[in-house]
């Protein structure tokens, strides 16, 4: 398992030399943040990025996210342009010289929660996601103020794209998505570019939009749509774990030692409320409601050499940052991680 760190390009308050100095530290996880999306990453833009992180004596070991366009979400049919763009833009990476993108099939909006800054009773503050509050929201009426989602849309734009979703449910998602797999799948097999789609967070429909990326069954048959080496999935613990539907060990054990179609793992710990709520704690078990021991073991026991990092952290120490990704509490379940990864390795 390879220790990597997300790091958001040079206006990251989290700079490549502090990533650099957490112990165990191999590797960063990045994209192009300048870049439209839809639009074709320069390939020269990529090879600098990865000479930055390189000559901070870490190696690039994936980009998260190339985003889709919504237009593809959507099946419309200026599509097959974006699909163009998308097949150059992998085509780029691969030249690049790296071999891993993390992105996902989420309508409108990516993670979502109500509120990114939950005071814990340490002081502490986590990302938290309450079922009621959620509930009571309307995107439409633009009163929302999620992170995770793009808030570029022009005014006006988000009430026009929830309405041309009005007419897709999740058969038509799922269409949409195996016309996109099967238009990529060949090219990332010639480039041997691995895809690792993200879970959806959480992983039920919110806002009346198709949630699809959800469960067992629907990686399953999201994995038969295109059965290559190069169609995998990003195991995120957080995003799939936030219901008690989703048993993660199993997950792991399956797609992972038995399919081998992990690519890229997200760590991290919630804990879940009985209504749908759910809390991000800290990375340790005790905090929440995954065994990360047992997740962990999962990984080891197929000998997982992919990039794992670790997932939103908490703010602590008075930290000031982008919500879910200040170094501290992200540093802390890292060196954690390892921790467990060194013992359970010598267990063996
Ligand atoms: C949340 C992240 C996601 C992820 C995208 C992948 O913090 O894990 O935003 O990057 O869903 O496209």
């Amino acid at each position: 398992m390879k220790m990597t760190f997300r790091w958001y390009g040079k206006d990251d308050p989290v700079k490549l030399e502090y990533i650099k100095q957490i112990p165990g530290m191999k590797g960063i996880i990045t994209a192009i943040y300048d870049i439209p999306v839809g639009e074709v990453w320069p390939l020269d833009k990529i090879i600098a990025i990865k000479e930055t992180v390189e000559k901070h004596g870490l190696e690039l070991s994936g980009i998260e996210s190339v985003p889709v366009h919504e237009d593809i979400k959507l099946g419309l049919p200026t599509r097959d342009k974006y699909i163009d763009n998308y097949i150059q833009t992998i085509r780029n990476i691969a030249e690049a010289g790296i071999n891993l993108i993390c992105y996902n099939f989420m309508p409108v909006f990516d993670w979502t929660r109500s509120n990114l800054e939950y005071v814990n009773e340490d002081g502490s503050t986590s990302l938290i996601f309450e079922q009621d509050k959620i509930k009571k929201m309307d995107p439409a009426l633009g009163e929302l103020e999620l992170p995770g989602w793009d808030v570029s849309y022009a005014e006006g734009g988000l009430g026009y794209l929830l309405d041309q979703y009005k007419d897709i449910d999740e058969e038509k998602l799922w269409g949409n998505l195996e016309y996109f797999i099967k238009r990529i799948m060949p090219v990332c097999e010639e480039v041997r570019v691995k895809m690792a789609i993200h879970p959806d967070d959480p992983p039920w429909s919110i806002f009346g939009l198709p949630r699809i990326i959800t469960s067992y069954e629907n990686l399953e048959r999201f994995l038969n749509i295109y059965d290559s080496p190069y169609n995998g999935l990003t195991l995120c613990t957080g995003s799939l774990g936030c219901t008690k539907e989703n048993d993660i060990v199993n997950l792991i054990k399956y797609f992972g030692k038995e399919r081998n179609r992990i690519h890229f793992a997200h760590i991290r710990n919630v804990k879940i409320e009985n209504d749908g709520s759910f809390k991000e704690t800290a990375h340790p078990t005790e905090y929440g409601s995954m065994d990360m021991y047992q997740i962990i073991k999962a990984y080891l026991d197929y000998d997982f050499d992919g990039p794992y990092r670790p997932d939103h952290g908490r703010m602590i120490w008075g930290e000031k940052g982008k919500a879910g990704y200040g170094l501290y509490d992200r540093a802390l379940g890292a060196v954690y991680i390892h921790g467990l990864i060194e013992a359970i390795t010598k267990e063996k």
